[in-house]
């Protein structure tokens, strides 16, 4: 006898800030949904992250949704760059608000995904055994939740507590009294090493890669502030939405090299002084694609590093030097530098002397052993494709998407991937996702699925597909973009080069959010263009 199983018009998996706004979305159009989740509870990026210091670097009010006015009026943001806990409350308070929660099934991590050619639809089997039909299968699986521990061996030998900054206990973490080890210096170290540096008797951080960071000037939002975006947010959001990151903000109109270096500097002092991530990278209209020009802004910024570090080699040891300026995603710095004048923490450059083995007692580098209570392991995340490519993902005639993709991620606008028809990825390779403020990105990709569901349910289509055509030409585009840039020149986790063994693309567009959503729309109103329709 056949299993019956439960059937959907549409599997999401994910219940972050995507997975929930495609959740109210589809619903909206009166479409069954079900959502998974690995977690127990909603909000993806902000459930997992709760290290000491985590925070957004893109500003509050920029960073939340702008889908429902009266969402937008009602919730009051307290700071600038709103804490992990904050977000997490707003997730929630969202979740609440438009009783998303009956939806989304928490604690069960999708396995598999298989579309079935006879019946056009995809069966999603969760670790539990628990086995669905959906229509449509949307993966809202996130662009950094795959988490990474470096491949040093004899962690399982280690006798202290260890942790990953992507998976933070929910109780917290006391290191009061204790030696603490901190590896990888990226966003998540940045943030947390200031926080744990005050609590620890001792901290050591393990350094491979500088990075660059600029000051976060965070405060608290003045009341008048917020109230006057508020009256400004439609025409705001419209500018976001238009721009260039996600966020709006003047463009440049002239090369660093057209100008003196006196002006070069005022210029970088101002973005400094204003406490973004994107102002020096906006100073100039080349920084990001000339080498010569690039070097003034990330001398600039190292100059910096030196004034604020006492100690000169390990000043020198933190000034970025292997990298332009940007194209590792640059951190924002709330006393980072500073954390490096205190007595109780030490800089080890993994660099000079390799890290080679995690004992029961601590570490060891080519150098010598370190003892410690406690390792934190900043080492970020299989980025973009790991927690699509971690699932079995397979489309027409059995065909797994990990295979597909094993020489990079090939998928038409990040949205969709020829010869699985139906499968949709938010902030998908392709797409300008993890270069753009996300919450712009995030909604532009589900709005654009959503009407894409509407209009084929609208016209009797059962599949969408993106065709093979339409999908070389746009990967071709999105690495033709970034070697226009000096992008690929880093070892950044932007092309894969953080894992072992990971090919090496360019897996992000940089064309531009407001340039590619205009691509999107245009697809949509020439009837999908690109994707065969049945
Ligand atoms: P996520 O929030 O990653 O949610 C994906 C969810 O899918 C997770 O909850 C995961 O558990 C679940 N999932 C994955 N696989 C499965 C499976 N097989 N089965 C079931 N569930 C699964 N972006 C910015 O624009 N600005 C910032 O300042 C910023 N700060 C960040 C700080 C940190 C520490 C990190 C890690 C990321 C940050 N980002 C930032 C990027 C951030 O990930 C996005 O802004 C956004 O939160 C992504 O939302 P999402 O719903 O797409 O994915
Ligand atoms: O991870 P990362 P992250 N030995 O990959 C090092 C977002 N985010 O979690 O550069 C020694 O950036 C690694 O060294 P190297 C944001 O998009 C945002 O910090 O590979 N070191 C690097 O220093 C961000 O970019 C915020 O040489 C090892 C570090 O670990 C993304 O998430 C906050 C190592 C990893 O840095 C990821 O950030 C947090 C090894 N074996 C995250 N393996 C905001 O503020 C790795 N490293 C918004």
């Amino acid at each position: 006898m056949q299993e019956r199983i439960e059937e959907f018009d549409a599997v999401v998996v994910g219940a972050g800030l995507s997975g929930l706004y495609m959740l109210h979305e589809l619903r909206g159009q009166g479409l069954s949904v079900r959502v998974y989740e690995a977690g127990d509870g909603v909000g993806g990026t902000w459930f997992w992250n709760r290290y000491p210091g985590a925070r957004c670097d893109v500003e509050s009010m920029e960073y939340s949704y702008s889908f429902s006015p009266e969402l937008e009026q009602e919730w009051e943001w307290t700071e600038k760059y709103p804490t992990q806990p904050e977000i997490l409350r707003y997730i929630e308070h969202v979740a609440d608000r438009f009783d998303l929660r009956r939806d989304v099934v928490l604690q069960t991590r999708v396995e598999s995904a298989v579309f079935d050619e006879e019946n056009g639809r995809w069966t999603v089997a969760t670790e539990g055994g628990e086995r669905v039909s959906a229509q449509f299968c949307i993966m809202a699986t996130g662009c950094l939740s795959t988490s990474k521990t470096p491949e040093i061996p004899g962690l399982e030998t280690f006798q202290g507590r260890w942790y990953h900054t992507g998976h933070w206990p929910h109780e917290g973490v006391d290191f009061t009294g204790l030696r603490v080890g901190v590896v990888g210096t990226g966003s998540s170290g940045i943030q947390s090493i200031p926080l744990i540096a005050e609590q620890a008797e001792h901290l050591t951080v393990f350094q491979r890669t500088p990075n660059f960071a600029m000051p976060a000037g965070n405060r608290p939002l003045d009341p008048a502030q917020q109230a006057d975006l508020k009256a400004r947010y439609p025409e705001h959001r419209q500018a976001a939405r238009e721009s260039g990151f996600g966020i709006p903000v003047p463009l440049p109109t002239q090369s660093a090299l057209e100008v003196d270096a006196a002006e070069r500097d005022r210029a970088y002092q101002a973005g400094w002084d204003k406490g973004s991530l994107v102002s020096i990278l906006l100073s100039y209209t080349d920084t990001i694609v000339d080498k010569a020009a690039n070097d003034t802004a990330a001398e600039f910024v190292r100059n910096k590093i030196r004034e604020m570090v006492h100690d000169p080699e390990t000043a020198e040891a933190l000034c970025p030097n292997d990298h332009p300026f940007g194209t590792k995603r640059p951190c924002l710095d709330t006393n980072y530098f500073a954390t490096f004048n205190r007595p109780n923490v030490d800089l080890v450059d993994v660099r000079r002397t390799p890290l080679q083995e995690i004992t029961p007692t601590g570490l060891r580098t080519s150098d010598r052993e370190y003892a410690f209570d406690a390792l934190v392991f900043a080492t970020g995340f299989d980025a973009m494709t790991g927690a699509l490519t971690s699932i079995d993902i397979r489309g027409r005639d059995g065909v797994r998407l990990k295979e597909r993709w094993a020489e990079g991620p090939r998928a038409y606008l990040g949205l969709g991937v020829a010869g699985f028809p139906n499968l949709f990825t938010i902030t998908g390779p392709g797409s300008p996702s993890v270069l753009s403020n996300m919450m712009v990105s995030i909604e532009q990709h589900v709005e654009w699925i959503s009407e894409c569901v509407a209009f084929l349910r609208e016209r009797g289509h059962s599949t969408i597909e993106a065709t093979e055509d339409a999908q070389d030409a746009w990967v071709q585009h999105v690495q033709d973009a970034g070697n226009m840039t000096l992008y690929p020149t880093a070892n950044s986790w932007y092309m894969g080069a953080n894992v072992e063994g990971k090919p090496r693309v360019f897996m992000p567009y940089i064309g531009g959010v407001g340039v590619y959503r205009q691509k999107c729309d245009d697809v949509a109103a020439k009837g999908y263009e690109g994707f065969a329709l049945a």
